[in-house]
């Protein structure tokens, strides 16, 4: 059994009904579920856009495989009705990344674990410390909370609860 933690992003459509279908399609592929942050609001990182994402970390038990569980979020998000056709940054209506997978270090096309940019983005750490603080980045040497202090993002990253629409 591993465990591995996975960040949810949407900032299209109905973004608080996305992840929750999301989250249940990830449940019945992944593995059991074993914590979920909070959704947290935070403007749209590295490109410029007008529309806030909604951001969440999930943590699951599995028996995949590194692939077979970006296998399971590709699909989920093609299943959501995501279309990949533009480079770069955009809008989109679920994105679904993997932090990390136990204390595992690779770096495949297509597959970078712990996630490249981690550390540098406050709408990823801030959901991560809430559900895996003592998590420890393999490659840096430092838990989540450290790299939360230690960011150099200012973005603001809001909890956010689904009254505020
Ligand atoms: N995802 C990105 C790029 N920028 N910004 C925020 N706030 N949240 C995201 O999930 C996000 C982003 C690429 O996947
Ligand atoms: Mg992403
Ligand atoms: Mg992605």
């Amino acid at each position: 059994m591993s465990v591995v933690c996975l960040l949810q992003g949407s900032n299209l459509g109905d973004r608080y009904a996305q992840m929750e279908r999301a989250g249940d399609m990830l449940c019945r592929t992944i593995g059991k579920k074993l914590a979920a942050s909070g959704y947290y609001r935070s403007p749209p990182w590295g490109f410029a856009g007008r529309n806030d994402f909604l951001n969440r970390a999930l943590l699951f038990e599995t028996v995949l495989s590194p692939h077979e569980v970006l296998f399971g979020c590709l699909e989920t998000e093609r299943e959501l009705g995501r279309l990949r056709n533009a480079t770069g940054y955009t809008d989109r209506i679920i994105d679904i990344d993997i932090l990390f997978y136990d204390d595992l270090i690779m770096d495949e096309t297509g597959l970078t674990i712990p996630h490249p940019r981690l550390e540098e983005r406050r709408f990823a750490l801030v959901p991560l410390v809430e559900i895996a603080p003592d998590w420890k980045h393999p490659l840096l040497g430092k838990n989540a909370v450290a790299l939360l202090d230690q960011c150099p993002d200012r973005s603001e990253v809001i909890p956010w609860g689904p009254d505020q629409g």
